[in-house]
């Protein structure tokens, strides 16, 4: 890949309304992306693998439990800093930010969200430092969209658990440590359990062949009578809102991240365009290409200050779960529809790995799919604002 010669947009002086926390954490993210992120990572998803080395370099920017506590080894900052920095890590490679919001939102957050203090201390601060990767299990092969008709169950068996069942689509299972995995109880009620790799019955086999997020390995969970302590499960919420709570927190790091992707592929087509030569002058000349670039800047602008005031809202505990749901929908469109035009203006090259657009277009492709699909975000901003649910 060439030198990542990456500019960030600015075109409303939206960096005015951040403070300086804010601008030291994203700057600093931003170094360890050029600096670490954007020399392999083309290599390691043309070849489909996770590249493990950047564990250690992201626990050590605090992109693992930006917004937990430092008592428990998060970062402790607030939530602009969060979606900066999954801007940032996103732009580098939606996989690496996956990595990051699993671990945090979906991971750390339920057993500091929903865990006893005994859970928070024993599996916080080894998941904050890289030590232990997670993953999360809410969907199934018959239960994407609809979590709810999960069948994924548990019986209590006097001193333990016994976990039956499986999870599809899982991020990071092929090497977690730890799963946060949600499943039924015998009255039918949904619960959060911690399971470790390593307990009889508890298997994670690779999902190959993807043609997205390939830098992210992807897995299913696999319980066939796994005994499971009873002081793993998550004492402190029960019932679907407790996974969709965990879901908030990634949504809104998605949103910012996909941001991060729309970046970068303005910048790579703007950079390209002025350089590019045909009918003796650079192709950044021609109306048709500046029309692409113009609505890319105006879109990437327009996200920017949603996820900002999102961040606000979410600051002062006022973000609620229908307007995070809007902020995720509409950045991962208008980065895949920005991705879609900039891999267009680099003509053939916009195939290549020489570019990072077709990578951020592919990845996109996964991203407007999970944590929820484009469709089930409209559905949840219909039901918002009319009162009726279309989903059932
Ligand atoms: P519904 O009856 O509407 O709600 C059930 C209960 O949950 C509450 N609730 C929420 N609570 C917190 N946050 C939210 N976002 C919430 N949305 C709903 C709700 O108030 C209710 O509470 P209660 O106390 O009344 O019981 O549920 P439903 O069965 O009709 O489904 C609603 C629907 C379709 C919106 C929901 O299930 C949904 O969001 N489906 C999409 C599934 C999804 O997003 N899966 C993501 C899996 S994880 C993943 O993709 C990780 S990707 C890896 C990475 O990030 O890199
Ligand atoms: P389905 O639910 O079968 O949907 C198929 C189509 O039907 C979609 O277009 C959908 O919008 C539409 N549809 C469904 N219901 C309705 C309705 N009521 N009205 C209108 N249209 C509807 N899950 C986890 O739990 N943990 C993870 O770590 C995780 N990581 C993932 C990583 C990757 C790379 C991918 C691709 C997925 C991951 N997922 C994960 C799963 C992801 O959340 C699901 O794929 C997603 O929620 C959609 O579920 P599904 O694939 O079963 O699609």
């Amino acid at each position: 890949m060439s030198t990542d010669l990456f500019q960030s947009p600015d075109y409303y002086n939206i960096d005015e309304l951040l403070s300086e926390e804010h601008i030291l954490v994203r700057n600093a993210t931003r170094e360890w992306v050029k600096k670490d992120v954007s020399p392999i990572i083309e290599e390691y998803a043309q070849k489909a693998e996770f590249p493990k080395q950047l564990v250690k370099g992201l626990a050590e920017i605090g992109a693992f439990g930006p917004y937990i506590p430092e008592e428990y080894g998060g970062a402790g900052l607030d939530q602009i800093s969060y979606g900066l920095m999954m801007q940032e890590i996103e732009r580098g490679d939606s996989g690496v930010r996956s990595t990051c919001s699993v671990q945090s939102s979906l991971v750390m957050y339920p057993i500091y969200a929903y865990g006893s203090e005994e859970q928070r201390k024993k599996y916080l601060p080894k998941l904050a430092s890289g030590e232990y990767l997670g993953s999360f299990g809410l969907t199934e092969p018959d239960f994407g969209s609809n979590p709810g008709g999960m069948v994924t169950n548990f019986k209590d068996k006097g001193d333990h658990y016994l976990l039956n069942g499986s999870k599809m689509w899982i991020s990071n299972a092929p090497f977690c440590d730890v799963a946060v995995v949600w499943a039924k109880n015998e009255e039918g009620r949904i619960h959060g359990l911690i399971v470790e790799r390593g307990m009889e019955g508890f298997t994670t086999p690779e999902t190959h062949n993807k043609w997205s997020l390939r830098a992210s390995a992807t897995g299913e969970l696999v319980f066939d009578n796994v005994k499971v302590p009873k002081e793993n499960l998550l004492p402190n919420k029960s019932g679907l809102g407790a996974p969709l709570g965990c879901l908030d927190s990634a949504r809104y790091g998605i949103a910012w991240g996909a941001l991060g992707a729309a970046m970068d592929c303005y910048d790579t087509a703007l950079r390209y365009s002025k350089e590019r030569v045909q009918f003796d002058r650079p192709i950044a000349g021609f109306q048709l290409q500046q029309k692409k670039l113009a609505e890319m800047i105006t879109e990437i602008t327009k996200a920017q200050l949603l996820v900002w005031r999102l961040g606000k809202l979410k600051n002062e505990k006022r973000a609620t779960s229908a307007q995070i749901s809007m902020a995720k929908r509409n950045n991962v469109d208008m980065a895949l529809k920005i991705a879609r035009e900039a891999r267009q203006m680099l003509g053939g090259m916009g195939i290549t790995g020489e570019y990072p657009i077709m990578r951020h277009m592919m990845n996109l492709e996964s991203v407007v799919t999970y944590e929820g699909t484009h469709d089930i975000h409209l559905l949840i901003t219909g039901m918002d604002i009319t009162g009726e649910n279309a989903f059932k």
